[in-house]
């Protein structure tokens, strides 16, 4: 198993969506090797006789032969090709309400951080995937990185306010699906964990629910989520030399 991710200048992996696809291979004690990415690379990875036919996105993996690109794809195939393993997708209304949760985790939480973080995220890439972030994203933003940013700690308020529905969850469990921890965990800290890895920015009251829960996520799986250092903590070990 041969996951693709996407590195920055300090080699740490930041992607949302392919921290999704890790949780879920140690969900299903998976192991899987990584191949270190940057945006100026992904054009250049090519599965034999081009399976996949249309441009890759990380998170991409490669198993048996068998290239699959795309978080929820992904899932489905590991859940199909790994069938002895905890099911992660059930079928029928389950998989809709799971969908559901994803549309919610790419609008309220991903724009949520992403015009939080997008400065920060930038200034951590390596220098040769700077100038194409740069102009992909201010096409999105319609604005500079510098003013998508500026004026974050102002949309703080409004941003924690929309992650009720988590709070509203975690009043029956210590994880959103319940006692344990479910996709829908993973979608929700592919988000917070992106922020984590590349911006200094605390986005989570500590005294939060969802800060405990992100905790609680960071330590499973012999605390995969944490060795991955957080932007601030290399901003310490900066500060400190
Ligand atoms: N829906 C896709 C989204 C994947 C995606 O957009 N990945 C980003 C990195 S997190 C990417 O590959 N971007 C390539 C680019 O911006 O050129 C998924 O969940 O896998």
């Amino acid at each position: 198993m041969l996951l693709f991710d996407l590195v920055n200048a300090r080699k740490a992996h930041f992607s949302p969506n392919t921290w999704r696809v890790r949780m879920a291979l140690a969900h299903k004690g998976i192991d899987f090797t990584v191949q270190d990415v940057r945006f100026v690379d992904i054009a250049g990875i090519r599965p034999q006789g081009d399976s996949i036919g249309h441009k890759l996105t990380i998170p991409t993996i490669q198993n048996d032969g068998m290239w699959v690109t795309d978080s929820w794809e992904i899932v489905h195939y590991l859940d199909d090709a790994f069938a002895d393993t905890p099911r992660l997708i059930n079928t029928g209304a389950d998989e809709s309400v799971l969908r559901f949760f994803q549309y919610w985790a790419q609008t309220t939480l991903h724009s949520g951080i992403f015009r939080n973080i997008v400065l920060d995220l930038y200034l951590g890439l390596d220098p040769a995937d700077q100038p194409y972030f740069r102009d992909s994203r201010e096409k999105i933003l319609h604005d500079t990185l510098e003013n998508a940013q500026a004026g974050r700690q102002d949309r703080m308020d409004a941003f924690r306010k929309s992650l009720q529905p988590m709070r509203l969850a975690l009043a029956n469990g210590p994880f959103i699906c319940g006692n344990q921890p479910g996709y829908a965990d993973y979608l929700a800290f592919g988000a917070f964990q992106w922020a984590r890895v590349a911006s200094p920015l605390q986005l989570l009251a500590h005294d939060d629910v969802v800060s405990t829960w992100l905790n609680r996520c960071l330590d499973l799986y012999d605390g995969m989520g944490r060795r991955e250092s957080a932007a601030v903590d290399d901003l310490l070990d900066d500060s400190m030399r």
